[in-house]
């Protein structure tokens, strides 16, 4: 293996897609899955059940213990062979995964073990976990989810940031990522491109938001709006990013949160992990109505969420800031510029400034990542699942108002609780088809 191929440069020349004989007989040979799975390799249960855009998923369970084992496709699953993506993004979750365990231990899936060549990871199994999203759309509430999210994000942005790290490791981190361009790429066009063009794959519920996506292609505004937003995440490197932080990427069970599939990893502007949080809980919100039975059946659900909107901000800007205040181990703001009670005073002035700086930025991203969940590519289930469309439509429609006014009067929006105010607002807004 060279050097390039294990960082992903190239395809590397063992490479083949597993199945699941090919699957049984690799991980026999490896004694560190061997051991943990337990019992004859011919009794293993492997069940491949990849339900993402990019790779394979296989659960594999032996007398002793089981495995989630994800292998990168050299394209794009969603989309067939006709996408061709390069199979460093293993490389890359890899070593986020690695990075994340070791800011936020115990937030992430353990590794048991890592196959550069075949670009397959092996990590524990998380039972009885289930996808976040999944639990938002039946209605599920998660009573330990703020206070590990807002840690993982806290420790994991602060201590990748130039407020922890000198600027010299900070320098060659950006340089670890900076090969995991072609994912960035994907967010680049899906988010902060497509939804605001005519492009192949953009789809949304039609009839019902032709309109709505007409008028998106045609508001200067808002591509004036999402540009910027574009070009911070193409320019910001402000801290190693999980890149793709929605609902569907936390496993959770009432007590345990775990962040799953950094693939999407480099170093790039903090807000987009906050807003990704806030855009797919926000959703959630606005989907919520298309899965009641009765009205008013998912209220406390409803509340749930609103709350959880304003303590995953609040929280992680407190956990953020008290890092900062204790843990300031970086080359940024040297404490030598800030003397004495004065100095003081005035660097939590900045740090307050900061925080509010990186909140616009968070719910300009957060708008981005709802506009392209319902006119771009990537759809999401808590809207997908809507059968009735113009039921969905009505939702999405509430949602899109919402992003279109974060994203064009970002600043009119000055605390979380304005941005949970406006949501509450368009709860019951009926839009005209
Ligand atoms: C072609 S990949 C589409 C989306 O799936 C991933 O989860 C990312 O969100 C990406 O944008
Ligand atoms: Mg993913």
């Amino acid at each position: 293996m060279t050097t390039s191929a294990a960082a992903g440069q190239a395809t590397p020349s063992g490479y083949r897609i597993l199945n699941e004989t090919d699957l049984r007989l690799t991980l026999a040979a490896t004694p560190a899955v061997a051991d943990q799975l337990g019992g004859p390799a011919e009794r293993w249960s492997i069940t491949e059940v990849g339900d993402g855009n990019l790779n394979l998923v296989f659960i594999v369970k032996g007398s002793s213990g089981g495995l989630a084992v994800k292998q990168a496709l050299p394209y794009v699953r969603l989309v067939g062979e006709s996408w061709p993506l390069p199979l460093s993004r293993a490389h890359y979750e890899h070593l986020a995964l690695t990075h994340q365990n070791r800011l936020a231990p115990g937030l992430v899936p353990a590794i048991v073990h890592h196959d550069a060549a075949l670009a397959l990871t092996a990590m524990e199994l998380l039972e009885p976990h289930i996808i976040m999203r999944k639990g938002l759309v039946a209605g599920t509430t998660y009573p330990a989810f703020v206070d590990h999210i807002t840690t993982f994000m806290a420790r994991t942005l602060f201590f990748s940031s130039d407020l922890a790290l000198s600027a010299a490791s900070k320098k060659e981190a950006i340089a670890s990522f900076a090969g995991n361009h072609a994912l960035c790429k994907i967010t680049e066009d899906l988010i902060f491109t497509d939804p605001y063009r005519i492009a192949e794959q953009n789809r949304w519920t039609a009839p019902w938001l032709d309109a709505t996506a007409a008028d998106i292609r045609a508001d200067l505004d808002l591509h004036v709006a999402v540009s910027r937003l574009k070009l911070k995440f193409l320019s910001n490197a402000e801290a190693l990013i999980h890149g793709d932080l929605h609902t569907g990427s936390i496993m959770v069970t009432e007590t345990e949160t775990k962040v799953i599939d950094p693939e999407f990893a480099f170093y790039g502007p903090m807000g987009f992990d906050v807003g990704a949080v806030l855009a797919n809980l926000l959703m959630a919100y606005f989907a919520s109505a298309g899965h009641e039975r009765t009205q008013g059946e998912r209220e406390a659900f409803e509340g749930w969420v609103l709350g959880t909107v304003d303590q995953v901000w609040s929280g992680f800007a407190r956990k953020f800031l008290a890092l900062w205040r204790s843990e300031a181990t970086g080359d940024a703001y040297p404490l030598s510029l800030f003397p004495g009670e004065t100095g003081a005073a005035r660097l939590e002035a900045e740090r307050q400034a900061y925080m509010a700086r990186l909140f616009q930025d968070a719910i300009g991203f957060a708008a981005a990542k709802i506009i392209r969940r319902i006119f771009g590519l990537a759809h999401n289930i808590d809207f997908e699942l809507i059968a009735d469309e113009s039921r969905r439509a009505t939702c999405e429609a509430r949602a899109v108002r919402l992003a279109r006014t974060l994203m064009v009067e970002t600043a009119s929006f000055t605390s979380i609780e304005a941005v949970t105010r406006a949501a509450r607002e368009l709860r019951h807004w009926q839009p005209e088809f």
